[in-house]
């Protein structure tokens, strides 16, 4: 992270981000960037196997805020609320940065996508954004920022990406949803859709390479996106510096998406 960049805009703000797997973890680059922007961080982890990577880059945070958070299971959501009213009151911000499929369906073709596996990664993709929503909205404070990450896979067809494209789909769409229904709180939401990153999650996709060398290729900025990319954006729609933007799917992908075709 560039330390010659002085950023306050978070400053005296408390968040939660849930989807911290490891160092690699565009959350964690978003964690980071927002501590380094003066605000509180508490973090999440799934399970226990989770944790051991997780607590580490707690302890880096300079937080004593984790708490086990399995999106799939709302007990486990309330807990975790339940836990964060306890211990930081209230909160300004979350970050949703948390997506599934089974590995073996994002390859080959999407119409062989079996309807165990469809259901269940549009339930941790994207239902889990109504369902952290739900269980956090009791303690966010009037003003607050939700934050979730998508891809262009939603709305171009990307090999592989198959049934997780359709879940990115339904998310941004639920983004607007709740976008109308967060508005009336004076809450808002946003979507980053950011460019292709080697992260844990994406190293399920097959070929993911060739996505990665085609976006280096294609962009205008002639680079692949980074995490740190992302967790700048992330910084400004988390922050009282997009107070009038909500509802939006925000790019950050080096300009890959405004381009018609490869040179
Ligand atoms: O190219 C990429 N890496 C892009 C990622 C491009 C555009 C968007 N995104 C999105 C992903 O779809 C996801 O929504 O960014 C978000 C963060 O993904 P990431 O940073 O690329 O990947 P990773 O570091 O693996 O974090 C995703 C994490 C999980 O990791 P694994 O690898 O175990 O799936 O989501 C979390 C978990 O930490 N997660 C859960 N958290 C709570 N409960 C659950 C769950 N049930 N399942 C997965």
């Amino acid at each position: 992270m560039s330390d010659s960049i002085n950023f306050s805009s978070l400053s005296g703000k408390k968040g939660i981000v849930i989807g911290v797997a490891n160092n690699m973890s565009i959350a964690w680059y978003i964690a980071e960037i927002a501590k380094k922007s003066g605000a509180e961080i508490a973090l999440t982890y799934i399970n226990d196997v989770f944790e051991k990577r997780v607590r580490p880059l707690a302890e880096e945070l300079g937080t004593e805020f984790i708490y086990e958070c399995d999106v799939q299971n709302q007990e486990s959501i309330d807990k975790m609320a339940e836990s964060v009213k306890k211990d930081m009151g209230s909160i300004d911000f979350i970050v949703h940065a948390v997506a599934f499929s089974d590995k073996n369906e994002l390859k080959g073709r999407f119409l062989d996508t079996s309807k165990e596996n469809f259901l269940n990664t549009l339930n941790i993709s994207c239902f889990s954004l109504l369902s952290v929503i739900k269980g956090l909205e009791n303690v966010l404070n009037d003003g607050s920022a939700v934050l979730t990450l998508t891809y262009y896979g939603a709305e171009k067809v990307i090999p592989n990406y198959n049934v997780m494209g359709v879940a990115k789909a339904a998310l941004e769409c639920s983004v607007r949803y709740l976008a109308k229904d967060l508005g009336a709180k004076n809450i808002r939401i946003n979507a980053i859709s950011a460019g292709p990153i080697r992260t844990l999650a994406a190293s399920g996709i097959s070929d993911f390479k060739s996505v990665l060398n085609h976006h280096l290729q294609t962009s205008p900025l002639k680079r692949n996106t980074s995490q740190e990319d992302v967790a700048r954006s992330a910084l400004y729609l988390l922050s009282d510096l997009s107070s009038g933007v909500t509802g939006e799917v925000h790019y950050v992908d080096c300009g890959y998406n405004i381009m018609g075709t490869a040179l």
